[in-house]
């Protein structure tokens, strides 16, 4: 037998012995040094040493990923409290990692939940935003608000402890403001994309002319009675998103978010327009890689 051969035989060897190792005798071998599983209840009280989650705390979701970027699977926990005169409302949320290696649990930080991460309809994906091939974790959660507007969350475990990407300041969006213009006509401005545009809003000339917004002539007349019936410096805004999907656009393997966020004003049942957005998490920033807006009046029998 040559030499090389024997070398091969012998990394043949080896390897085969380091399979049987793996796929032998269970947990003795497979979780030496590693903590063992433990069985996570969806609706039961989450017991997490180390971390404090407010009495009454219940675990809402659970996943198997690695996170942290040590290719071990972590647990990760979407656990809330129900408010006890509505269940199905969870105030705060938070997310709590298991590290599949130490067995060291963490939470999100109570900063970044609080009063934003609350809700109805919680739920959890798992994806890479950040660009280095590693599972994020990003919450949904509906405001059940008049706006239907939700609140998102996106957080990385790769530091080892968890860092949010994504809250409350991105969830504002493009961040709309903007006047109305005699004519039907609206100016918006969005400080992210740095760029203003005219909008065509005669769309809805019927129902601003029933809220005394214009005149008949296309005048503009609304003045804001709170304000001593001064006009407002801005009197257009835009909510935060309704909808936030994790969408790989250039197929990368790397998560985008889109989108959508209505704009209204002076009243929210003023809502002439929804804009659409995409973001790309890069060096360390949110960018708009795309923005469109649409009209969409009701269509109805004319005279
Ligand atoms: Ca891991
Ligand atoms: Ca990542």
């Amino acid at each position: 037998m040559n030499r090389t051969l024997q070398k091969k035989l012998g990394q043949i060897l080896s390897l085969a012995a380091i399979v049987s190792l793996l796929a032998g005798n269970g947990p003795a071998i497979a979780a030496k040094g590693e903590p063992a599983r433990q069985n996570f209840q969806v609706g039961q009280p989450l017991q997490a040493p180390g971390i404090t989650l407010p009495q009454g705390t219940v675990i809402v979701e659970v996943q198997r990923a690695d996170v942290t970027g040590d290719r071990v699977p972590d647990d990760v926990l979407l656990v809330g409290k129900p408010l006890s005169d509505n269940p199905s409302y969870y105030r705060p949320l938070s997310v709590v990692v298991r590290d599949g290696k130490s067995g060291q649990f963490s939470a999100l930080p109570d900063t970044r939940t609080g009063q934003y991460l609350a809700g109805y309809e919680p739920s959890m994906f798992i994806g890479d935003f950040s660009g280095d091939k590693v599972g994020d974790v990003m919450v949904t959660v509906a405001t059940g608000g008049s706006g239907g507007t939700s609140n998102h969350l996106i957080a990385t475990w790769t530091s080892g402890k968890p860092s949010v990407i994504f809250g409350e300041q991105e969830n504002q969006g493009l961040k709309i403001t903007g006047k109305y213009l005699d004519g039907f006509k609206a100016e918006l401005y969005s400080p992210v994309l740095d760029k203003s545009f005219l909008v065509d809003v005669s769309g809805l000339k019927e129902q601003y002319i029933q809220a005394k917004v214009y005149d008949a002539s296309g005048k503009y007349i609304y003045r804001d009675p709170n304000r001593g019936n001064q006009r407002n410096a801005a009197d257009i805004f835009s909510d935060p998103f309704s909808v936030l999907t994790p969408t790989d656009v250039n197929q990368d393997g790397v998560y985008e978010l889109r989108g959508m966020q209505s704009v209204w004003g002076p009243f929210h049942v003023l809502t002439f327009t929804q804009v659409a957005s995409t973001w790309a998490y890069r060096g360390g920033k949110w960018q708009v890689t795309d923005a469109q807006y649409t009209l969409t009046y009701p269509i109805t029998a004319g005279k």
